[in-house]
């Protein structure tokens, strides 16, 4: 029996983060979906955050997916995902930052956007900073968001990506053309194993986040996503 248990949720990118990275690791586990829509008691009592993804590992909790990510791939160093020089880690941490800080957020924000203003107003951010994501981001010097290494970095945008479909479907908002390279990662990533085992189809996404397109998502999430 496993000693690590993840508490998700299958629409949740966060939770598919770790997911991913349990995946490509090889690393066996017990998964515990909660349905958000109605978080139950014990998951609260639980939870010191009230969130997903949530770890056990043996009796020890550990939470915030980054901090997750980081904490499996040291105690499972093989395959590493976490690039080998102090610089290229760096550089790993300051991109699962801005996706936490910035791009996360945007998504969330078109979604649950309401008037027609602010609609175009988020689509616009994203698209500017897809621009800008598109200038450093992946293709420039190999195919990952670091270049040579497969890292957590990919881990942390992905699930956004995958959720796209829901941004085309609600809001008819596309990746902008000009994000060629953003275009072959996300080719790349479609193609990896851990990818395919842990994702779900656009239908899937355009199902389960329809809530937060038509306004009635009141989850945590939602809450914080709408306010700041
Ligand atoms: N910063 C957290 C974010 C986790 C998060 O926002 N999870 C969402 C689901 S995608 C959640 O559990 N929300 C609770 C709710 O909406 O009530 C992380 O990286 O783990």
């Amino acid at each position: 029996m496993s000693d690590i248990t993840l508490y998700s949720a299958p629409s949740c990118p966060y939770a598919q983060r770790t997911r991913l990275v349990l995946h490509e690791k090889d690393l066996d586990f017990e998964l515990v979906e909660i349905d958000l829509k109605q978080t139950p008691d014990w998951y609260l009592a639980l939870s010191p955050t009230g969130k997903v993804p949530l770890l056990l590992h043996g009796e020890e909790k550990v939470w915030e997916s980054s901090a997750i990510n980081e904490y499996l791939d040291e105690c499972h160093p093989e395959p590493p995902l976490m690039p080998g020089t102090p610089l290229l880690r760096a550089r790993a941490r300051i991109a699962v930052d801005f996706a936490n800080v910035y791009f996360a957020p945007l998504y969330y924000k078109l979604l649950l956007a309401e008037t027609p203003e602010r609609r175009t107003a988020m689509a616009q951010r994203l698209a500017d900073t897809l621009e800008e994501m598109e200038r450093y981001g992946p293709g420039h010097h190999g195919p990952w968001w670091l270049g040579e290494t497969f890292s957590l970095a990919d881990i942390a945008f992905y699930p956004f990506f995958e959720r796209f479909p829901v941004l085309a479907h609600y809001r008819g908002f596309e990746l902008p053309g000009e994000c060629t390279g953003i275009a072959a990662w996300l080719e790349a990533m479609r193609a990896r194993e851990s990818v395919q085992a842990q994702g779900e189809p656009a239908s899937f996404y355009v199902e389960a986040y329809s809530h937060y397109a038509d306004g009635s998502a009141n989850g945590s999430t939602a809450h914080e996503m709408r306010e700041a």
